[in-house]
């Protein structure tokens, strides 16, 4: 792999070694059953966490050099538990790859009511503050929507973003629209991914395992096919 394939496809190649990219028949947190599912959990080594963190901090350092990013983004928050690497080693890249000085926060699940308290953990939110979010895979935007009353409920601090590993660009219940647009829409905040889902699929159909065969069979393709002419934004 190069460093110079496109983001996107890099991305994608990681999703399938680490085989973060599952195939099957699984129901999702909205109830849809999708044939695929995008499982951080599997980037579960020091390596892999690290390269993931690169990857975001990759999106964010490019959201920034076009503007849809600030570049004095105070801190970035990973909602619990499965934001907490993502903030930590996105922060980490920011800083070590691109000398972007930044702090990360996550929340706790529940409060704690002794020693330091709070909700909070790792660089803590003012007044002010611009605070980068970052998560997984966005399908209908559940998890978002829980988080940001929580933040502004702490501060009046400014969210400037949402960066996401994958966006599934799943419609809404109710429109045609994409819940990441809806996202955007609801919040007015710029939502990026590293990857989306036909990007995904796109270049996962064009590689090839060790022994020269396609990495993704017919049957995959043709179910990935029909869930987003149902369910694709
Ligand atoms: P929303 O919160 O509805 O956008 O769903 C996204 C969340 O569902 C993610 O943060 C995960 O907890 C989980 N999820 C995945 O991790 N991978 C998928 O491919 C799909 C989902 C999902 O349940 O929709």
């Amino acid at each position: 792999m190069t460093e110079n394939m496109p983001l996107d496809r890099r991305f994608t190649a990681f999703l399938l070694q680490s085989q973060a990219l599952k195939f099957g028949d699984f129901t999702l947190k909205s109830g849809r059953r999708s044939p695929y599912f995008i499982n951080a959990g599997a980037f579960d080594t020091g390596r892999k966490i690290a390269l993931l963190g690169s990857f975001y901090a990759e999106k964010i350092n490019e959201a920034i050099a076009d503007g849809t990013l600030p570049e004095d983004i105070d801190t970035v928050f990973g909602p619990a538990y499965k934001g907490i690497p993502l903030a930590v080693s996105t922060a980490i890249a920011l800083t070590a790859q691109y000398d972007r000085g930044v702090g990360y926060t996550f929340d706790r699940k529940e409060r704690k009511d002794h020693g330091d308290g709070g909700m909070f953990v790792g660089t803590q939110l003012r007044d002010g503050m611009k605070v980068l979010l970052v998560d997984d895979v966005m399908t209908a935007g559940t998890a978002v929507r829980e988080v940001v009353p929580k933040l502004r409920e702490a501060a009046d601090v400014q969210i400037v973003g949402l960066v996401l590993s994958v966006d599934r660009m799943e419609k809404t219940r109710d429109s045609d629209m994409s819940a990441v647009a809806a996202v955007r829409q609801e919040f007015g905040f710029p939502v990026v991914s590293i990857a989306n889902v036909r990007e995904i699929f796109d270049a996962a159909s064009q590689m090839t395992g060790d022994d020269g065969l396609p990495l993704l069979d017919e049957d995959i393709k043709t179910r990935a096919k029909e869930y987003l002419d149902t369910y694709g934004a």
